[in-house]
């Protein structure tokens, strides 16, 4: 059930954490900058770190770690499921796995990342183990990607005190774990994905692979931690986070899977407002992408940061060009279709919401004020949509929906009416008529009403 007093809190935080005036805070204050035309950082409703994506039929799921608002350390209780098939609307799929999920943990959820193998989903990540007091590296498992995922074996997979696991699996089948802060290690897992052969093998951290650090530190390389490894034509990829602090994100490469790595350079320079980065890198219809954090919401650092991505092409020779961040992020893949069911939790872009489990299964919208918004990016309404309905319940005496084209004040083409339903877990679908929509546009459902807490919205859809 939703509450008021975690969003009043988170904003109470990002006002105290960003120097915000009192006013700022009012329901129809919008993030800077330029909300509506940005689509980075990826998600809006909480701070995310750590981005891990992976690539299963057609969508991208985004694995991420959850930044406590007003964090001063790195402070991760959960990890957070994100998926997309446009690489703008973005559906949350709120959190499956949490330091709980391992009996064994005690606390630090941080950077991990997912695979398939034989239609089970496995999500390996670093926590601190109770009895020992030190960083382990745990295993989850799931039948989806969406989980819901649970401890595969009970207890550590491998335990050395360190720290950012990547999984990749070769294309003879052979699976390795690669992880370590402030060395480098790898293990070849067996089939089952969930143990392991051949003992814990160290990468030799040497200039010639990982790059020089200037300044004559305990750490002669580059190398620092958030290794990401694929292989791409015949050449295996190892991008990590270099330097600290601020970090940067730079690559070696290799002709093997353990090596021997050459350093390649730089992938993104320090940029924005976190001391630390973490790369993810995949290929999605036919484009290749690079996923980072920052601080870039509102309130945001380097204990409260934020996921991004941004669209690259390989140059000629294999090797990976400078990426930058940028606010406006990676270009639509196609058009989102409104004339289907689409979960009021997939977003381009929100303003003033957050989300929460739904008793009808997946996550709703809550916490809606008056003036608060949701962008929904490239929705096809070809030769015109006729009504719209939508999945809502309110405990008080709800409010409007009004339906907008390309911006929050843009043309609007419907307005739906909620009324209370008793409960914000109360479900019923309300209907409107709609007129002026047709071909693609930036869909805006901006909400409307009285003070105070409106509704919730579960899922809506048009018909043509
Ligand atoms: O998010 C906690 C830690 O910060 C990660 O494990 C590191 O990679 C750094 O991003």
């Amino acid at each position: 059930m939703s509450t008021p007093i975690p969003r009043r809190r988170r904003l109470a935080a990002l006002a105290l954490a960003f120097g915000f005036a009192a006013a700022a805070l009012s329901p129809a204050a919008e993030p800077s900058p330029s909300p509506a035309q940005a689509d980075n950082p990826i998600v809006q409703t909480i701070y995310t770190a750590d981005p891990a994506p992976l690539v299963h039929n057609g969508r991208v799921y985004l694995y991420t770690g959850h930044d406590e608002d007003g964090s001063t350390w790195f402070t991760m209780k959960e990890w957070r499921v994100w998926s997309s098939d446009d690489m703008v609307n973005w559906t949350d799929h709120g959190s499956p796995l949490n330091i709980d999920t391992f009996a064994w943990a005690r606390q630090d959820a941080w950077a991990g990342q997912a695979v398939e193998r034989g239609g089970k989903f496995y999500w390996y990540v670093p926590v601190v183990n109770d009895a020992t007091g030190r960083m382990a590296i745990g295993v989850a498992v799931a039948d989806s990607p969406t989980g819901p995922f649970r401890d595969a074996i009970g207890h550590p997979l491998v335990e050395n005190g360190e720290i950012d696991p990547t999984v990749f699996i070769d294309t003879d089948g052979q699976a390795y774990l690669y992880w370590g802060n402030p060395n480098l290690w790898y293990v070849k897992l067996n089939a089952d994905m969930t143990s392991y052969s051949g003992g814990v093998n160290q990468i030799p951290l040497t200039t010639q692979g990982f790059g020089t650090r200037p300044g004559g530190t305990s750490r002669p390389t580059l190398y620092e931690e958030g290794p990401w490894v694929y292989k791409r034509n015949s050449l295996y990829y190892m991008v990590f986070a270099a330097q600290c602090c601020s970090e940067f994100i730079a690559y070696s490469t290799a002709p093997g899977p353990t090596g021997p790595w050459t350093y390649r350079g730089t992938v993104m320079p320090t940029q924005g407002s976190s001391f630390t980065n973490h790369p993810g890198v995949i290929d999605f219809k036919g484009s290749s992408y690079f996923f980072y954090h920052n601080g870039a919401l509102p309130g945001g650092g380097g204990f409260t940061r934020s996921v991004a991505v941004e669209r690259f092409a390989y140059n000629a020779d294999g090797t990976i060009p400078l990426i930058n961040m940028t606010s406006t992020g990676a270009p639509q893949v196609g058009t989102l279709n409104p004339f289907v069911r689409q979960e009021a939790e997939t977003i381009a872009w929100a303003n003033g919401v957050e989300t929460e489990r739904a008793s009808e299964g997946g996550m709703n919208v809550g916490w809606i004020e008056n003036g608060d918004w949701i962008k929904v990016k490239g929705a096809a309404f070809s030769t015109g949509a006729r009504s719209f309905t939508a999945r809502v319940a309110s405990a008080t005496s709800g409010g409007r929906i009004e339906l907008r084209l390309d911006g929050p004040n843009g043309a609007l083409v419907g307005t739906c009416t909620v009324p209370g339903t008793g409960g914000w877990q109360t479900w019923t679908s309300v209907s409107c008529a709609v007129s002026g929509a047709s071909g693609t546009h930036d869909l805006y459902l901006k909400f409307t009403g009285g003070s105070g807490y409106l509704f919730n919205a579960n899922w809506w859809q048009f018909t043509a």
